[in-house]
């Protein structure tokens, strides 16, 4: 059974959500990944959603562009955490997907996170946070990912001080 599911509405998001996969796999995350469009497919998409609650995903990451529908149609299906990961596309550039993502009717959220690379990477560690409030070694995976980026801020604090960054 994989813990999350991903998402994506076309083939075309599949190069800015790898960066959402990239994370769940440094972190050992077990997670299955497809293909669904909430207006080209949607009944593949709802046989997705319910094959997936029913073998007991604990998350899902959606990631789609123009008017996004997806995420809201997942979360309309499915008391699991949603996130959503708006993308630019279009002669809008992502505000479409940006507000149709985020802007959900009551009682059906969607964690919707920023756009594109940066929203596809958080999308990766919001839901291992998620997982890992029920996994211990998952914490301890995160908050060494932690320290290592804390590591690299001392170390360009460190390089800035010698006069190397500004150089
Ligand atoms: C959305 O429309 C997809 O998620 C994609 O971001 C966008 C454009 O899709 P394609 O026309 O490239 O398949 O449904």
């Amino acid at each position: 059974m994989a813990d999350i599911t991903v998402v994506m509405g076309s083939a075309s998001d599949a190069k800015t959500v790898k960066l959402c996969l990239d994370v769940l796999e440094k972190l050992k995350i077990d997670y299955t990944c497809a293909i669904a469009s909430a207006h080209r497919t949607p009944d593949r998409l709802e046989k997705l959603i319910a094959e997936a609650d029913r073998a007991g995903t604990k998350v899902f990451i959606c990631a789609a562009g123009m008017a996004a529908h997806l995420a809201g149609a997942v979360a309309a299906r499915t008391i699991k955490p949603v996130i959503g990961i708006p993308l630019s596309s279009g002669a809008l550039a992502g505000m479409d997907a940006l507000f149709s993502t985020a802007q959900m009717p009551g009682g059906f959220p969607v964690a919707t996170v920023a756009l594109d690379k940066a929203g596809a990477t958080n999308a990766g560690w919001l839901g291992a946070q998620i997982l890992a409030l029920g996994d211990a070694a998952l914490s301890g995976r995160i908050e060494a990912c932690r320290a290592e980026m804390r590591a690299k801020v001392d170390a360009a604090n460190r390089e800035l001080a010698e006069g190397n960054l500004l150089a």
